[in-house]
């Protein structure tokens, strides 16, 4: 793509100017076909100073989603590094499904701008307006069926974990897979297999953050918050999605050398509600009891009545009894 062979030649050089006529040979484009990139580059907001004398230097990259300026925030061996990028799709995890069961390597990522029709559990619309993050990756991961269904929880971790180190703001983890901010939803997380469990494992875990929307993007009814609201400003989306998919590997590599057990210890210590009071619904009935944490197969154990009850994630809905959501 000739856009980024631009900002190659501009990256090169930071601080520095590019002549206009030395990318024109390098390149081999004529200097207005320059000029037309350079005017592209600063609509998809890239900070390009241009000087008639010296040439372009490259100042900034965008905030928004970009496929140039998200490879170079990679720090990932894998994740990330076979990108799909959209600007509007129905859904990232849909789109990923389809793509690994044709192509997708192990850490294709499938990242949209908007989603038409973004589900979570059980099809559950999930809202995604231009300017959240919406991304799906593709994992082949080294793990039994069993243990891959706890990647819901290691991709918590790894989502709290990025929030903490551009943000500051600590959120933590609703079970099983709800990232909440003062008892409001900032990002949820939908993992899914895909195809038949038998020779090739693959899974697809959907990320949405509410990131660079504003809260009132979203339908009022809903428990949720924006990081733009909390923090009064746009986060770079590109090194949002970066850093989630740099300890998303690191977790999934812990998993696979040493197991889930100091995974489970690292979700516990970002959990939320445990030693309260919580209601579960399942199948139509409601339980109450304390929550006192997760099983060793990521099952939520819940007191009641002097007893320990397991429940597993893909058949009940948790809810705190005063009222709260969290
Ligand atoms: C989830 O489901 O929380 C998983 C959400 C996963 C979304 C990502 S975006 C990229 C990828 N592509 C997809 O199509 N999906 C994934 P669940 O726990 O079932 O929660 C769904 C509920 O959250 C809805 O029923 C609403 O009540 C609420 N909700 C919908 N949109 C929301 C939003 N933007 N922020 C906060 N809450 C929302």
């Amino acid at each position: 793509m000739i856009r980024h062979k631009i900002l190659d030649l501009l990256a090169e050089r930071p601080g520095e100017f590019v002549s206009g006529e030395q990318i024109s040979q390098e390149l081999n484009l004529t200097r207005a076909a320059v000029w037309k990139q350079m005017k592209g580059l600063k609509e998809a907001g890239y900070e390009i100073e241009a000087q008639t004398k010296n040439g372009y230097r490259l100042l900034a990259s965008p905030l928004a989603l970009d496929s140039w300026a998200l490879a170079r925030e990679l720090e990932t061996e894998n994740l990330g590094r076979e990108l799909y990028f959209y600007e509007d799709i129905s859904s990232t995890n849909e789109k990923a499904k389809e793509l690994a069961r044709q192509r997708a390597a192990h850490g294709a990522v499938v990242i949209a701008r908007r989603q038409s029709a973004g589900h979570g559990r059980m099809q559950r619309l999930w809202e995604s307006p231009a300017g959240g993050l919406w991304m799906t990756v593709v994992l082949k991961p080294n793990l039994s069926l069993a243990e891959a269904s706890k990647l819901t929880l290691v991709t918590g971790v790894a989502v709290v974990d990025a929030l903490r180190d551009l943000t500051g703001l600590k959120p933590g983890i609703k079970w099983p897979n709800d990232i909440l901010f003062e008892g409001k939803k900032l990002a949820g997380i939908l993992a899914e297999v895909v195809g038949e469990w038998t020779t090739i494992q693959t899974m697809v875990i959907g990320i949405g953050v509410n990131a660079n929307i504003e809260r009132k993007d979203l339908s009022p009814e809903l428990p949720a918050a924006s990081l733009h609201d909390l923090l009064g400003r746009k986060l770079d989306l590109n090194r949002l999605a970066a850093s989630i998919l740099k300890y998303l590997e690191q977790g999934l590599k812990e998993f696979e050398q040493d197991g889930f057990a100091p995974l489970r210890e690292l979700w516990l210590e970002r959990a939320l509600g445990i030693g309260r009071e919580c209601a579960i619904e399942k199948g139509g009935q409601v339980y109450r009891g304390i929550i006192r944490g997760i099983a060793p197969d990521g099952e939520l154990l819940v007191e009641a009545e002097g007893k320990e009850h397991h429940f597993s994630a893909g058949e009940v809905r948790l809810r705190a009894v005063n009222g709260e959501y969290f």
